[in-house]
């Protein structure tokens, strides 16, 4: 789908026309991956558009940055600021939000630490990520033959433009299947995410995730989720998971921005079956938090 086009794009301290928010093709981050990025969501509130956890996003955002040794240029107050006025001059309800902090034009080779640090933020209205569908009846997931991204290989932790191009080969890999979604193994063969989400299970009525030792990313989503699960009194465990557990699975879920909350209603063609009660609970509760209709996670909207 071609992304809708709006007014302005933010770079490096200037609100420009969408069309004029051109790079060099000569960027290191285009031909090396050496960008760090951030995915964030605004929703219609009934008093105005709100950013879902922006400040939590532009903090990691900043930890990805740091582990690439890539000093941004603005400070967390600053990228905050600036990520409303964008989501204003756009004049949008809901949107999704892009940051990307990026090696710039320069300098070539493997050694970046001369090479500019270019900002960017991006917003465009982005319907449901795995399909409307999706989120009422759940999708068809597989387990990719690729792993994803070791630890010791591209650190999970940093949202990096390069470890993308691992959720790339497993979700085309899927696709072409006939699946709805990736899930991605480590090297030592325990679940960690699917290609764009975190995963969570029910297993005798608890949840269960896999930790970010696993090489899970530390999800804004899955942190909310988390949270929501235990003031419903729910028990959340982070802990290693195999695949026969995924199959086994009372209830399975996937947690992003882009994706939200997402059923999964299928593993490698073993079926798990329609939401369950336990999803549809939290699903209910992060839908209303969303929208400002839950007075208990308020601070988690920043209004534009
Ligand atoms: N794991 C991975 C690998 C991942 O990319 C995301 C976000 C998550 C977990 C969930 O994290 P959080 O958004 O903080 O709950 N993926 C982003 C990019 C998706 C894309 O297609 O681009 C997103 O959801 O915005």
């Amino acid at each position: 789908m071609p992304i809708p086009e709006v007014k302005k794009i933010w770079m490096n301290g200037k609100f420009v026309d969408w069309k004029d928010a051109k790079i060099h093709v000569l960027t290191h981050a285009l031909h090396y991956g050496s960008g760090v990025f951030e995915g964030i969501r605004a929703y219609k509130t009934k008093d105005g558009p709100a950013v879902f956890r922006l400040t939590d996003h532009i903090t990691r955002l900043e930890k990805s940055a740091k582990i690439y040794f890539m000093d941004v240029p603005y400070s967390v107050e600053e990228l905050v600021s600036v990520t409303k006025e964008l989501v204003k001059i756009n004049e949008l309800d809901s949107c999704y939000i892009r940051p990307i902090v990026y090696r710039g034009y320069g300098e070539m080779g493997l050694f970046p630490l001369n090479a500019d640090v270019d900002v960017a933020i991006a917003c465009w209205p982005w319907g449901t990520y795995l399909g409307d569908e999706g989120i009422k009846h759940g999708i068809r997931a597989k387990i990719s033959s690729y792993r994803r991204i070791d630890v010791n290989v591209l650190p999970p932790a940093a949202k990096a433009c390069g470890n993308y191009i691992n959720s790339i080969l497993a979700k085309v890999e899927v696709v072409k299947g006939g699946y709805d979604e990736a899930i991605l193994l480590n090297t030592h063969g325990y679940v960690t995410d699917g290609s764009g989400e975190n995963i969570f299970i029910v297993k005798d009525g608890v949840l269960y995730t896999p930790s970010i030792h696993a090489g899970a990313l530390e999800g804004i989503t899955r942190d909310s989720i988390m949270t929501i699960a235990n003031d419903l009194d729910y028990c959340v465990v982070e802990d290693n998971m195999v695949r026969s557990e995924l199959y086994l699975a009372e209830e399975a879920f996937f947690t992003g921005t882009a994706a939200e909350v997402v059923p999964i209603r299928e593993v490698d063609d073993r079926l798990i079956g329609e939401p369950g009660p336990i999803t549809k609970a939290l699903q209910a509760v992060y839908f209303d938090a969303i929208k400002g209709e839950r007075e208990e996670y308020k601070d988690w909207l920043e209004y534009v």
